[in-house]
């Protein structure tokens, strides 16, 4: 009997800062690594997202580049997932023009994540591009037709913008688009910054004492985690609402360990804050030393980078255009002579 193709798992990432951080290591990309072992993967570095906001042109491609070669220091296979950008593939801008004459004003505008980023200067400077930001997500998503979506927590409204907008074409034209689920991990879902346990750990919005990045100097991450806020009482113990920094410094000591909250709470018993930062320091130490290694060490042949994200873009073309072409002639396009 013939394999059956294996279901899809697609997901990207911004290239908007010199090194991804814990939330997007723990909250999504680790997500990525295990996945690619059940399912057909597609990754993406996306870039046309990037530029919804200011960004710095002589930056953007470096940062491309730093972001691919993480993914496959963590274990991304290139020979298993296709690793691509997103701007290598003009369907994605042309599903997304597409969906966003499905969109109502209203519903974009009403998407969190624009009321928060267009909130800093006030929402009549935003650009157009922020309010679309998330259209332009649900083409990168529904052109692969994928299963699951691996993200954090802050993208689930995305995700739903997603499968309404999936349901609206399939309703009004044909069914075309399979409706994706979001795979968001609980445990791990908003990791949050170190300074300010009240906002998730973000690239744009958290400062540098808060944010934990991968290729930050070893000793400098273990230096922010012993300066984390915690509070006063000095007792290790998981309450999100009470103990909002010492729950999530808990979080990511399990999650970067396999042990279990309850385990580390035991271990700790009786113990002090200064005893439990400074092991998890180490721990986050270890992690990331051999991870900045490998990163720098494939960023040292960038012609072979390169060859991965040409392929990688070949994969994705194969499957992207074929949906492009279903959604044009479901709207009634005239087909161009060859
Ligand atoms: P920006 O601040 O530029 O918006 P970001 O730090 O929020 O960036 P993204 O590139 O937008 O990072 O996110 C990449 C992935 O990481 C997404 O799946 C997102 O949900 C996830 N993610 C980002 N921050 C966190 C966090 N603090 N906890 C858990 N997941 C996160
Ligand atoms: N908005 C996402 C990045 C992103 C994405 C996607 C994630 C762009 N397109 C498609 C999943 C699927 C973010 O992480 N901020």
């Amino acid at each position: 009997m013939a394999d059956q193709p294996l279901p899809r798992v697609l997901s990207g990432i911004q290239p908007t800062a010199d090194s991804f951080h814990f939330g997007n290591y723990l909250g999504a990309t680790r997500q990525w690594v295990t996945l690619q072992d059940e399912f057909e993967p597609f990754f993406f570095i996306a870039d046309l997202h990037a530029i919804s906001v200011e960004h710095d042109p002589k930056k953007l491609g470096e940062r491309t580049r730093v972001a691919a070669a993480q993914l496959i220091a963590m274990g991304i296979d290139p020979e298993r997932s296709a690793i691509f950008v997103q701007s290598h593939l003009p369907e994605h801008a042309e599903l997304a023009w597409v969906l966003n004459s499905l969109t109502s004003f209203g519903e974009a505008r009403r998407m969190t994540q624009f009321k928060d980023k267009s909130a800093k200067d006030g929402e009549g400077s935003a650009s157009v591009g922020l309010l679309t930001y998330p259209i332009l997500q649900a083409a990168d998503i529904l052109l692969y037709r994928p299963q699951y979506v691996p993200v954090g927590e802050d993208q689930r409204q995305h995700l739903e913008l997603t499968r309404d907008l999936a349901q609206r074409f399939n309703h009004r034209y044909k069914k075309t688009f399979r409706l994706p689920e979001p795979f968001i991990l609980k445990e791990t879902a908003k990791i949050l910054d170190l300074q300010n346990p009240a906002k998730k750990m973000s690239k744009s919005g958290s400062s540098p004492s808060g944010i934990i990045d991968l290729l930050d100097e070893p000793t400098v991450s273990a230096k922010k985690i012993r300066s984390a806020v915690t509070d006063s009482d000095s007792v290790v113990r998981f309450d999100e609402a009470e103990k909002p920094g010492v729950s999530n410094l808990l979080t990511i000591y399990s999650a970067l360990t396999g042990r279990t909250i309850e385990d580390l709470v035991t271990a700790y018993d009786g113990k002090g804050y200064g005893d439990f930062k400074g092991d998890l320091a180490e721990v986050v130490v270890e992690f990331v030393t051999p991870f900045r290694d490998r990163t720098h060490e494939l960023l040292e042949d960038g012609d072979r980078l390169d060859a991965v994200l040409h392929h990688g873009a070949e994969k994705a073309r194969a499957v992207a255009s074929r949906t492009l072409a279903d959604v044009y002639e479901r709207l009634g396009f005239l087909k161009a002579r060859d």
